[in-house]
């Protein structure tokens, strides 16, 4: 097999890429260790920014989530008793979109064939090769059988745990991580939420999120202890945790209903530099991680989406090769503030096991002056909508 460009990963990053790539003309293959199944019933984000909202539009595959996406023009902060709104409209004249990340990617799978993406599912033992030569290539198996796929570009899409980062050789890169000392336990169900908008709360007992995906579907996750397993938690024990932990007010509208689906996830920042070595290139949670409070990762996948396939179709469509070189650097400044962002909110939301009276003082101070400026909700706001390109 042979491409332009190999991307590894059909998540939100590499379908994303490749439709870029391919709607301008850059011959494109995706390859995928699970199936196109598995990749579908992945239940993760839910939060848009016009970074990505705007990426699928321009690719002209926007037309459900214009229809079945709600414009969230707010969210609130609870500190126990109170709820305090940051008015996203008002205060920067922009919005969110909650749609599902799993309805951008049935929408991107969807889209594929009638566009030409080849997407290789299920494609086990992929490993990289030749990275620092203009002849690079992956190899992987198909039901058994060895395949290589030569290209002159290698996209590293494939997520936290995929192989790309771990071929960049170890004296050119460096790590930054922070690992937090608990995780998120979420449950989704079809129940009206709580509220129009969400919920971002600190409770003594711990950090609760109010989330939906519909009007008849909800989405909710209390932070817990990283070994927690979730058969320790009956569905009944988990409403009455998120009624206490997102205050009176919002705790009375909570409507209960089964689980569709219960999970813990564990909280990390991390991000690895640089974002580019000879022929490879990384882009989305492949080369950093943020803590979900900010609702940042996938559209930190987005912005590098706009920035790698932009360079790409410059350096095939121009001989331009600017951008490849700087893509790396012009990626990392936005990836940066957004870690900045993610880990203030988990900071200032979250109980940590470490946390004095002091601390949690410091908190409520926080939660009170926040509630009292317009300058500091000004800054939440612009980084909840998201920071230019
Ligand atoms: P993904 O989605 O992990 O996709 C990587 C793909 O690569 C494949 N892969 C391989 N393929 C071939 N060979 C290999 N050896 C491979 N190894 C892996 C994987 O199967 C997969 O298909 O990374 P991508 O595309 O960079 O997208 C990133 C986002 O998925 C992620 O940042 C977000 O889900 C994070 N996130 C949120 N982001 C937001 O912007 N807003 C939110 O509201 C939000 N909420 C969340 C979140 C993540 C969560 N979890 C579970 C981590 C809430 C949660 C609970
Ligand atoms: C979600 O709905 O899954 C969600 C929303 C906002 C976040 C994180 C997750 O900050």
């Amino acid at each position: 097999m042979k491409a332009d460009v190999a991307i590894i990963g059909a998540g939100p990053a590499g379908l994303l890429l490749g439709h870029t790539l391919r709607q301008a003309g850059v011959d494109v293959v995706i390859v995928e260790r699970h199936s196109a199944a598995h990749v579908r019933a992945r239940i993760r984000a839910g939060v848009l920014e016009t970074v990505t909202t705007d990426l699928l539009a321009r690719l002209g595959l926007a037309d459900r989530l214009q229809a079945e996406g709600l414009a969230h023009e707010g969210l609130l902060l609870a500190d126990g008793d109170r709820l305090i709104r940051i008015d996203l409209a008002e205060l920067t004249g922009r919005h969110v979109t909650v749609y599902g990340q799993t309805e951008v990617t049935a929408d991107l799978i969807d889209a594929a064939p009638g566009r030409g993406l080849p997407i290789v599912w299920n494609a086990e033992s992929v490993t990289l090769h030749d990275i620092e030569s203009q002849t690079p290539s992956l190899r992987f198996r198909l039901a058994g059988v060895e395949q290589r796929l030569d290209a002159r570009f290698l996209v590293g899409c494939d997520g936290f745990h995929g192989p790309a980062r771990a071929a960049m050789p170890a004296a050119i890169g460096r790590t930054y991580e922070r690992v937090y000392p608990f995780g998120w336990l979420g449950i989704l169900a079809d129940v009206a939420p709580c509220s129009d908008e969400l919920i971002y709360a600190n409770h003594p007992n711990g950090f609760a999120l109010a989330s939906m995906r519909s009007r008849t579907r909800s989405r909710y996750y209390i932070q817990a202890p990283l070994d927690e397993v979730v058969e320790n938690w009956s569905d009944e024990r988990l409403w009455d945790e998120i009624v206490v932990r997102l205050g009176p007010e919002a705790g009375a509208r909570v409507v209960r209903g089964p689980a569709l689906e219960k999970s813990v996830a564990p909280l990390r920042s991390f991000v690895f530099e640089p974002m580019a070595h000879g022929s490879l290139f990384l882009a989305g949670d492949a080369a950093h991680i943020v803590p979900p409070t900010g609702a940042k990762g996938l559209n930190l996948a987005a912005s590098d989406v706009w920035y790698l396939s932009d360079a790409l179709i410059g350096w095939f469509k121009r001989a331009d090769a600017a951008g490849l070189a700087t893509y790396s650097d012009r990626a990392l400044a936005r990836v940066w503030k957004a870690e900045r962002f993610s880990w203030a909110l988990t900071n200032l939301m979250h109980r940590f096991p470490d946390h004095t009276p002091f601390e949690r003082r410091m908190q409520l101070a926080e939660l009170d002056y926040i509630a009292s400026s317009r300058a500091a909700r000004t800054s939440i706001a612009e980084n909840y909508v998201g920071l230019p390109l």
